[in-house]
């Protein structure tokens, strides 16, 4: 995957790319990450301007950031879709970032102030993702975000499958299970335990566990997910159960 950043300050990155499953999958040669930035493409480094109509504010100019656009496709050279990170665009999930695996190579336009010259999207943008319904200084923590989204799900860059597969979201829908790691026993707190099932080696019981606890996670969380689920005949065996003893507390 190789995705070509446009941001007037490309320095914010330099951290994310020297640690963890970036910084492994830059390595592993699974990503490829580079930048460019519009002051660059400009004679008097002026990036930004007053918005026409006025009502205060300032937007990126069109030109610096095409300059850097059509720099950025002269090295991609495969075909690219250009990614502009915006409140304005569709949220962050699961089908998004199946779609973005597909395209492999991408620009992504990191927005500052209050956005970038209308004319860049219609004439360039294939696609605006947001990562939430509020409004940040720049395009860059958005772009970050979804770097990482992406690069956990590269094939070869997590070590166990069931590392991702099993997070909440791709979990079938489902968001996931509790963990629990060493000691069995923390004192001094009031749930110290671990579920006896976690330590039976029962690897089948292990299994239905989870999926009991993620099923119920989801309902008592996030319901507005578990709606959308079509709960198979286990599913919907494991879950009543635990629903008829929840609500005759
Ligand atoms: C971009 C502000 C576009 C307004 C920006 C617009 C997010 C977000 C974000 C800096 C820039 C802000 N980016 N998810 N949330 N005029 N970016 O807040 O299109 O509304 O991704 S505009």
């Amino acid at each position: 995957m190789w995705i070509s950043i446009i941001s007037l300050f490309p320095e914010m990155f330099k951290e994310i790319i020297r640690y963890g499953v970036i910084n492994k999958s830059i390595k592993k040669k699974l990503l490829n990450i580079n930048f460019f930035n519009p002051r660059d493409f400009t004679k008097n480094k002026k990036v930004d301007s007053v918005i026409y109509g006025g009502g205060g504010g300032v937007i990126l100019k069109a030109k610096p950031l095409i300059r850097a656009i059509y720099q950025a496709k002269l090295q991609m050279k495969h075909h690219v879709k250009i990614i502009f990170l915006s409140p304005q665009g569709k949220q962050i999930n699961i089908s998004c970032i199946k779609k973005l695996l597909s395209y492999k190579n991408m620009i992504f336009i990191c927005g500052r102030y209050k956005g970038i010259d209308e004319r860049v999207i219609n004439n360039f943008v294939d696609e605006e993702i947001s990562i939430g319904d509020y409004i940040l200084s720049g395009g860059e923590l958005p772009a970050m975000v979804l770097i990482d989204v992406l690069v956990r799900n590269i094939p070869g860059v997590l070590n166990t499958i069931s590392s991702c597969t099993t997070d909440s979201f791709f979990n079938d829908g489902l968001l996931g299970f509790p963990n629990y790691t060493k000691p069995k026993k923390l004192k001094h707190l009031k749930y110290n335990d671990v579920p006896k099932v976690l330590v039976s080696g029962n690897h089948k019981k292990i299994k239905e566990w989870r999926l009991k606890k993620s099923l119920e996670i989801t309902w008592l969380k996030r319901p507005d997910l578990f709606k959308k689920k079509i709960l198979t005949k286990k599913e919907k065996f494991l879950f009543n159960k635990f629903k008829n003893s929840y609500l005759k507390k």
